[in-house]
């Protein structure tokens, strides 16, 4: 167990280095657990990201709010605990919320456990933050309501009107975002549920809820049994009306994602990637922030992420080869480079019929990664079933839709690091998956074709720079008998 912060906590940033599973350009505290991104803001041009920590262990609990600093969103420095679960009426844990600029004053507007009730805290300097004496701000849900939960409020102003909405669902009923309003972030007036999902798909209680506008549509992004789920609609008087629904990353490992608008009016997405091996709390962390996307809207109304371009200042050296039909039935080895932090950016034609895929983290016939585009079934899939031969790892093959256009090529960019794989195609669709690989000499790239030949037009390849110490992983790679 790890205690305490300051210099020996960070510290350990150095100590844990050595665990080949650590990511190397993400972002994750210097060690023990972490989940939610909160607080996201962007102010005097530095990017603040703030995060659901427990300091003392590297499993859920003790919920404080970690923090960390980038000129950049790319590379970040460590900060004290901001908020820490120590009034009566946040003991059980500083939960999830939001930053907002009152008037240049930071306000930040948490849940406090237990039970649920929000709470405001304020800082002039963003690092010391003043819990507001008269906490809890609102004190519990609205009477009459059947809730399953009261918790992560999401404030913006609007029209002179502070608004909030908070996570909850209604019991038996569906998932569910309550609204209020207030002048001041103190006195808060409950409206009205503007929206409930009836349609038994999205569980029955609604976790960090994202609402924003978005061009001339609003969005709603809400986690829920593992999932971070949008829709895509109005809100007016009161009222949440979708028009179209999604995942936002159908990988199955993007969860509590966070939105804010930057200094230059980008909406950025982060979202926590948990970890996918039943051992993991040995290795004193946990969790992982997704690399920050951009949202926009697609054609159909459908939301789109593509990687913030601060992202490209990690590339290193590159790689890069002309173009190249891989024959169906066969395999490229691209002669270099090989490692396990890497950009991959290929453009790829793919026959008419037929499947063709990226392999990487690959020892022949034993562990694989495999990202694959099925023209048939109009897929972008990733297989974990092969990633790894520790029996702790969870494997799976995942898909979201993606069919091209006749003329339209298909372009990947995937990022490798270490235990993190994020895959972005056609400046459109996600899938994220974490990978624990045993193996440490399976580091190369392949690319295969099946049913049918598959050109690749171009492919650059990318090592990328470490935003953390790096240490000698050779010695850590533990995997579970099988
Ligand atoms: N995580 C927080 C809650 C939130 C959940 C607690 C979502 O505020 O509902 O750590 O992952």
């Amino acid at each position: 167990m790890f205690t305490g912060s300051g210099a020996d906590y960070i510290g350990l940033r150095q100590r844990l280095s050595t665990d080949p599973h650590r990511p190397l350009y993400h972002f994750l505290p210097p060690a023990n657990w972490m989940n939610d991104p909160n607080g996201l803001c962007h102010h005097d041009g530095v990017y603040h990201l703030f995060y659901q920590h427990n300091p003392l262990a590297a499993v859920w609990g003790n919920m404080t709010w970690g923090h960390s600093v980038s000129p950049d969103l790319v590379h970040w420095s460590d900060l004290p605990p901001a908020l820490q679960p120590n009034e009566d009426y946040d003991r059980g844990g500083v939960f999830s919320g939001c930053l907002v600029n009152d008037h240049g004053m930071a306000a930040v507007l948490y849940t406090g456990v237990q039970p649920e009730v929000q709470c405001l805290a304020t800082s002039r300097d963003l690092i010391q933050f003043r819990k507001y004496a008269g906490n809890p701000v609102i004190a519990g849900p609205p009477p009459g309501l059947n809730v399953t939960g009261f918790r992560d409020p999401f404030v913006w102003r609007q029209d002179d009107t502070w608004r909030m909405v908070v996570g909850s669902g209604l019991q038996g009923v569906g998932g569910a975002i309550l609204l209020y309003e207030s002048k001041d972030l103190k006195h808060w007036e409950y409206i009205g549920v503007p929206f409930i999902d009836k349609s038994g798909e999205t569980g029955e209680m609604w976790e960090c809820p994202n609402l924003f506008q978005l061009g001339d549509q609003w969005v709603l992004i809400v986690s829920t049994l593992g999932r971070a789920i949008y829709f895509v609609g109005d809100f007016h008087d009161g009222r949440f009306q979708p028009k179209n629904r999604g995942e936002v990353d159908p990988g199955g490992v993007f969860y509590a994602p966070q939105t804010f608008l930057d200094e230059s009016g980008r909406r950025i997405i982060l979202g926590w990637l948990p970890e996918r091996r039943n051992t993991a709390a040995e290795y004193g962390w946990q969790g992982v922030m997704s690399l920050p996307r951009l949202v926009g809207l697609g054609h159909d109304g459908e939301l789109t992420f593509v990687p913030v371009p601060e992202v490209e200042t990690l590339r290193k050296q590159r790689y890069k080869y002309a173009s190249r039909t891989v024959a169906t039935g066969t395999e490229w080895l691209v002669p270099e480079p090989s490692g396990d932090g890497m950009e991959i950016a290929a453009k790829v034609e793919p026959g008419r019929v037929g499947r063709c895929s990226l392999i990487l983290r690959s020892r022949t016939g034993e562990e694989e990664t495999v990202v694959f585009y099925d023209r048939d079934q109009g897929i972008l899939g990733l297989d974990l079933n092969r990633a790894s031969l520790d029996t702790a790892a969870v494997g799976g093959c995942v898909t979201v839709p993606l069919v091209l256009e006749p003329s339209e090529t298909l372009e990947l960019r995937v990022f490798l690091d270490r235990s993190i794989i994020e895959v972005f195609a056609n400046r459109r669709v996600c899938l994220t998956g974490r990978i624990y690989p045993c193996a440490h000499d399976g580091l190369s790239v392949v690319i295969s074709s099946r049913d049918g030949d598959c050109a690749v037009k171009a492919l650059d390849i990318w090592t990328m720079q470490a935003i953390w110490p790096e240490g000698h992983a050779e010695s850590a790679i533990h995997c579970s008998e099988s």
